[in-house]
């Protein structure tokens, strides 16, 4: 969700600002602003992309070597430049960004309001940078009268402050992430790894309840009033990983890179996580989107070869649905960071449970607060929606069922499934063809079987995601007991048919669609199914655990390209943030 960035250093502070806030774009966001410290605080902002703003406004104006910026996904207030960060105090002499959400702002704001605060915009934040503003007329030290005012905060922030007079960035984290980027004689702060790239791999996850003062030449970290030590990780993502190399697109990038980064997410140490969830009775799996598709694949896997009956609950659903007797959970995110996935992860450690997390980003809050943590190793993933994290959840979550029920010959196996890969992505030219073909439709079923229903499920995700189009995905047998009655020559039914045991009972399901005149689209490694349709999408031959990983390739692209056609943005689809800090 909203993206945060601080520098401090030599350089010009607006254009590492800027630089930083297009690599944290795709955390999704409608408005966007820059504040630096130049004697004098000066400040843009405004509603809009953030190229647009720069393009109208040029943030490059901004002058000084201090600064904080902020992408900001709405939620207390509307899109609007009075409502976009930084915010300030009365006199305009306190800026700050926030992400999260603070609870008590209405309160905040009516007391504030009482002592002569006058607001200027609808946002929860606005009353933070006030509270300092009262509370330094107690307080002379800016850092004991921020942290004061951040003590009268509840909800959940990371806030990023400067003031006039103050050499320093002052920070505190609750929740959402941040990060400080460790540089020579400047330093950095920032909501996610990426946007510090280009200058830094040398940082430090702040913890909850952490609180941070950045110079030039160092920080500190208190917790309370006691100052702390935190951890300094090496990152081992390069800059050029966080840019688009020649892509059009992220997704498109991404997509391509799928190969390669299964290659390696199969081979992730999963020791630790095998170790928790070896012996076993039962597992949970908790996640959302497109990591509880992953979950689902999990199921499949654990309950077919190792006989263990496996839930796969939404992140937001766990409270309800938890019998509270849980043992283990998988916790699955590739941002480590979704609230729902992790509020979930929580609620299970507190009554007793093991937390095995699956995630991308190291450092992150599920990584930390797991009692064993597998990195998918995906590498940053800018588009915001899930392709090479989905398949690297999948490859680790198969590895480690297969690895449990020591299926060494199909573990070896699965290592082939790049080459399957590979060749689907040969045949890109053939799925933009077929975008081509369906870009005038606008209703779309999913239909899959046993292994292929995740990929169906993912499928259909992915289209609505990212082109706005009607899109669903069912079970390929639960077709007629309801869906079909939907059916007629203006929808489009794809249907993933691979040979597998399920293959029969998913052609006469075919059958009953191509009988109420549904425009078909078969991908699949039979003749005799590709023969079925007028549409149709030759896939390599996949077995098993295989299946999701094969059969959701081509779907990204199917979705790539009707964006595309469609003239959407595939990396920021409306409406979507790629991490999900808010319940
Ligand atoms: C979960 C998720 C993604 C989706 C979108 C919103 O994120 O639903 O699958 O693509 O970005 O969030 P995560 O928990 O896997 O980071």
């Amino acid at each position: 969700m909203c993206g945060i960035i601080g520098y401090i250093g030599y350089r010009k502070a607006s254009e590492v600002i800027l630089e930083g806030l297009r690599k944290l774009e795709y955390r999704g966001y409608d408005s966007a602003g820059i504040a630096t410290l130049s004697g004098k605080i000066q400040l843009i902002k405004d509603a809009g992309r953030l190229d647009e703003i720069h393009r109208r406004r040029n943030f490059l104006q901004l002058e000084g070597t201090i600064g904080i910026g902020h992408t900001r996904w709405a939620t207390h207030g509307g899109v609007s430049q009075k409502n976009a960060h930084p915010h300030s105090d009365s006199h305009g002499k306190i800026f700050l960004v926030h992400n999260g959400v603070i609870e008590n702002f209405e309160e905040l704001r009516a007391s504030l309001s009482k002592k002569g605060h006058r607001f200027s915009s609808e946002t929860d934040t606005e009353a933070i940078a006030h509270l300092v503003e009262e509370e330094l007329k107690k307080e002379k030290d800016f850092g004991k009268a921020f942290s004061n005012a951040i003590s009268m905060l509840k909800g959940t922030w990371s806030v990023v402050c400067i003031s006039e007079g103050e050499e320093a960035i002052h920070a505190s984290r609750n929740g959402p992430p941040l990060v400080i980027g460790i540089g020579e004689g400047e330093m950095f702060c920032a909501s996610d790894v990426p946007a510090l790239l280009a200058y830094t791999k040398k940082v430090v996850f702040l913890e909850d309840g952490d609180r941070a003062v950045i110079k030039k030449g160092g920080f500190e970290i208190f917790s309370g009033s006691k100052r702390v030590r935190r951890k300094i990780h090496s990152i081992n993502w390069s800059a050029q990983m966080a840019e688009k190399g020649g892509y059009p697109h992220f997704m498109l990038k991404e997509i391509s890179e799928q190969p390669a980064k299964i290659r390696e997410a199969l081979s992730a140490d999963v020791d630790e996580a095998a170790a928790i969830l070896g012996g076993q009775e039962h597992f949970t799996v908790v996640a959302c989107g497109s990591s509880y598709y992953a979950g689902l694949v999990f199921k499949s896997i654990a309950q077919s070869i190792l006989g263990v009956p496996c839930e796969v609950i939404l992140g937001s659903e766990f409270q309800y649905a938890r019998t509270g007797k849980e043992k283990v959970v998988i916790a699955i995110s590739q941002s480590g960071e979704t609230a729902d996935t992790l509020s979930a992860a929580r609620l299970a450690k507190s009554s007793g449970a093991k937390v095995v997390a699956i995630t991308n980003v190291l450092g992150s809050s599920l990584y930390r607060e797991a009692d064993a943590s597998v990195m998918i190793g995906a590498g940053p993933e800018l588009s915001v929606v899930a392709t090479k994290s989905f398949t690297c959840q999948v490859a680790v979550l198969a590895k480690i069922a297969l690895a449990l029920g020591k299926r060494e010959k199909e573990l070896e196996r699965l290592q082939g499934v790049s080459e399957k890969i590979e060749k689907v992505l040969e045949s890109q030219s053939k799925i933009k063809k077929l975008a081509d073909r369906l870009s005038r439709f606008k209703d779309f079923f999913y239909i899959g079987r046993g292994m292929a229903f995740p990929s169906a499920l993912e499928g259909a995700l992915k289209l609505k995601e990212i082109t706005y189009l009607h899109a669903e995905a069912y079970a390929a047998g639960e077709l007629k007991h309801g869906p079909l009655s939907l059916l007629d020559k203006n929808v489009v039914v794809v249907a993933l048919a691979p040979a597998d045991s399920s293959f029969p009972k998913t052609m006469s399901n075919v059958q009953e669609c191509l009988a109420r005149n549904a425009n078909l689209v078969v991908l699949s490694d039979s003749k005799q199914a590709l023969g079925k349709a007028k549409l149709s999408l030759a896939v390599p031959k996949a077995e098993g655990a295989e299946i999701p990983l094969v059969y959701s390739v081509p779907l990204q692209l199917l979705a790539y390209y009707l964006a595309v056609k469609l003239k959407r943005d595939p990396d920021k689809p409306r409406n979507l943030a790629k991490s999900v800090t808010v319940e």
